[in-house]
Formats: structure tokens, C-alpha cells, sequence
């Protein structure tokens, strides 16, 4: 294979030897993989005093095995993206100590003083008032900085250049883009949604509603993306009493199409509602996509004025931000339908009592947002749908 697979008794050593630890009797380390893709560890000290997360890519999908491999070079994207989210949000990242590109891993700031968003959420509490702000205005400082607003033509040709990305996309458009609408051995969901399962492969007008956003993920290079933007790749909690934000898992980082990072946010704050709504605990749920959008937009249009290219004028912005709108409804519709009919379920619905319900309403809001997103011109209208 050519790398060192670290597991757990070897992460003093390597610490030591990348220099990110004099003292290696004086590491406790513990594998705290979730993901489904990498393998993470956390290592402290005995006193508990300093933390260091390490997260390595191994030649598949964890929880798959090496039944699906998956070139390790994917690290690479995560490197690069954290590097540039570095330089627009460095308060919304965490720092990253080293890279080793040789063993795919990275080694990074220890976040277990803060909590996943998705489990928080899945235990009942709200969002409040700065998590899905602070999600929108950061997609807009990446995407704008990373876009041919914020970049001259040449250097935005070498990032495309170097950010791509093609086993992870590979994976996007078939778990997300294209599997729950095929036959496919990915595929599962509930005995109660059959129906839905199969009407949604019969569905001629979905198809093709979802070609056209698949084609616009191979195709439009606007900005930077993270990639797969879901509550699992955002944590939250307090610092000095400061509400603090940290997206990580950027892997998936590739020049593409802004609304797929809030496409996939907001499909999971709608599922993040279903929940509540089957559990009786909804508080501020509903807010959070306009909360998202409204920062993205409000960001979005405050950067404008620094514009490289002046040939996009100000009419020109306000199609664009449609355009990003758009797809971005139609992106979040299939990221709803893949987590409930196709790989990839989120625990929001499979820990319900009974997850048919809500799985259910879900999955035919996925499909309004995805076949009509052109008619839903606003975040009322999407609320309007939701009931
Ligand atoms: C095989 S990877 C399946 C999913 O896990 C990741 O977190 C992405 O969401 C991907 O689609
Ligand atoms: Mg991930």
C-alpha cells in the first residue's frame, strides 16, 4: 500500500516523531471514528490538559472495508481545502498543526470540548441564534473568495486546477445524484416507504429534475465548496462563553457549484425538523434555512464591491444569487431522498421510535424541493411547503 495505516498503539510514536509531541509515555489515545469515510483519533495528555486530533485517510470507505477502495489521496483535497477556508473563516476551522502527505494524515485542534451539531440536535436542542448564520456567512466568504469575483481568471484556473477532486465527486454523483432514482445495491430504506422507493424510480419528471442538478455538480466550477456540508460536519458548543462554530471534514472539496454547500445544510436542518416535529420538541427549526440564506446573501452581496472583474455588474449579481437559490433547493431535495432511500441514513430518522412517518414527509418534500425549486422564490414559499 505504501503508507502507514496508524492505529491506535502507533499514535505516540508518530506524534513524536512529526514533532507534535516531546513525550510520548505521556499520550492517551482513543479512535473516535464517526464518519464514514476516515479513521480519527483524539490523543491527550495524561493530565488532560492538551489535546490533538488526527484523522487519517485509509485505501477505502471505513465502513465499507476494502470492499470499497478509495484512493487516500483524498487527504490532499482536505489539506488544501482547510488551507483556504483558513484564510477566509480561520475562527470557523480548526488549526490544522501539520499535514503528512505521505501517510495521508492530518494532524489538527482537538474539538472534543465541543459537541457534533447532528447530536445535539438528534437530543433536543434548539439551534440558536448564530449556528446557521455563521454557516451561511461562511459559505459566502469561501465561495466569493474562491469565485471569478474574488479571484483574476488565471489564478481561479490553477485552483480549479488543483482542487480537483474525482473519487470523492465520483461518490457524490452516485450516492447523492443518481443511485435512489436506479436499482442499485447502495440502495435501502424502510418496508413502509416501498412505495415511495419505487415511484421514485419510475418518476420520469424527477429523473430528469435530477440529471440537470447532477450535470450542474460535474459542470459548474463557481467557487470552492466544502463539499459535503451536513450537521455531522459542524460543531458546535461554548468557549469562554462565546457560542463557537467549527466546520471540519472538508474532503469532499472541490470547485463546484455554490448551492450544493447550502443544499446540503438545509436538507439536513429540514430533516433536523422532521425529528422534532415526530418528537414534539420543534423550537427553532424552521428559521434555519432563511437564517442560512439571509447571511449567505447579506455576505455575498457585502463582498461584491470588491470584485475583481467590474464586468459583472450589479443585475448580473442578483441572477446569480437566484441561480444560487435555485440550485441550492434542488441540491438539499436530493440530499433528503439519498438519506432516506439511498446509502448514507441519518440517525435525525433511523433513531425515531417509529421512523416511517417522518421519513415519509420528508422524502416528498426532497422531491417538491427537487421538481419545483423554480417556483420557490423565497424562504416563505419553501416554509409554505414544509406545513
Ligand atoms: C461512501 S461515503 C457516503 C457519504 O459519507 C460522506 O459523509 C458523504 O456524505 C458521502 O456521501
Ligand atoms: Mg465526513
Amino acid at each position: 500500500m505504501g503508507y502507514r495505516i496508524l492505529e491506535t498503539a502507533d499514535i505516540p510514536a508518530y506524534l513524536r516523531e512529526r514533532g507534535h509531541w516531546d513525550d510520548p509515555a505521556d499520550i492517551e489515545v482513543r479512535e473516535v471514528s464517526d464518519g464514514n469515510v476516515n479513521r480519527v483519533f483524539l490523543a491527550s495528555d495524561r493530565a488532560g490538559t492538551r489535546g490533538l486530533a488526527l484523522k487519517q485517510a485509509l485505501p477505502w470507505v471505513r465502513v465499507a472495508g476494502p470492499s470499497w477502495p478509495l484512493s487516500p489521496d483524498r487527504s490532499d483535497a482536505e489539506a488544501r481545502a482547510y488551507e483556504q477556508l483558513a484564510k477566509v473563516a480561520p475562527d470557523t476551522v480548526p488549526a490544522i498543526h501539520g499535514y503528512d502527505p505521505e501517510n495521508h494524515a492530518l494532524v489538527m485542534e482537538d474539538l472534543s470540548d465541543l459537541e457534533v451539531l447532528r447530536t445535539v440536535l438528534n437530543e433536543g436542542a434548539a439551534y440558536g441564534p448564530v449556528t446557521s448564520p455563521r454557516i451561511g456567512e461562511l459559505v459566502a466568504q469561501l465561495s466569493f473568495a474562491t469565485s471569478d469575483f474574488g479571484l483574476p481568471s488565471a489564478e481561479r484556473k490553477a485552483l480549479i486546477a488543483a482542487s480537483v477532486n474525482p473519487e470523492l465527486c465520483e461518490i457524490t454523483e452516485d450516492v447523492v445524484l443518481s443511485e435512489p432514482y436506479v436499482e442499485h445495491e447502495h440502495n435501502h430504506w424502510l418496508p413502509e416507504l416501498d412505495d415511495l422507493a419505487a415511484g421514485f424510480r419510475a418518476d420520469a419528471r424527477l429523473r430528469t429534475e435530477v440529471a440537470d442538478l447532477r450535470h450542474t455538480f460535474m459542470t459548474s466550477a463557481q467557487a470552492l465548496l466544502h463539499g459535503d456540508l451536513h450537521t455531522g460536519s459542524i460543531m458546535v458548543g461554548e468557549r469562554a462563553g462565546t457560542p463557537v462554530v467549527r466546520v471540519f471534514d472538508p474532503e469532499f472539496s472541490f470547485v463546484g457549484p455554490i448551492g450544493f454547500d447550502l443544499g446540503l445544510y438545509w436538507a439536513n436542518t429540514l430533516v433536523s425538523e422532521e425529528r422534532a416535529r415526530a418528537l414534539g420538541t420543534l423550537s427553532d427549526h424552521a428559521d434555519q434555512l432563511r437564517l442560512s440564506w439571509e447571511a449567505f446573501e447579506t455576505t455575498f452581496r457585502g463582498l461584491w464591491p470588491t470584485r475583481v472583474d467590474t464586468f459583472f455588474d450589479d443585475a448580473y449579481l442578483d441572477r446569480f444569487l437566484g441561480r444560487v437559490w435555485t440550485e441550492s433547493l434542488g441540491f438539499a431535495g436530493t440530499e433528503i431522498v439519498r438519506r432516506i432511500i439511498g446509502f448514507a441514513h441519518l440517525t435525525d430518522l433511523t433513531t425515531l421510535p417509529d421512523p416511517a412517518p417522518a421519513s415519509r414527509r420528508a422524502l416528498l418534500l426532497g422531491r417538491e424541493l427537487i421538481v419545483r425549486r423554480a417556483e420557490l422564490t423565497s424562504p416563505e414559499a419553501v416554509r409554505e411547503l414544509v406545513g
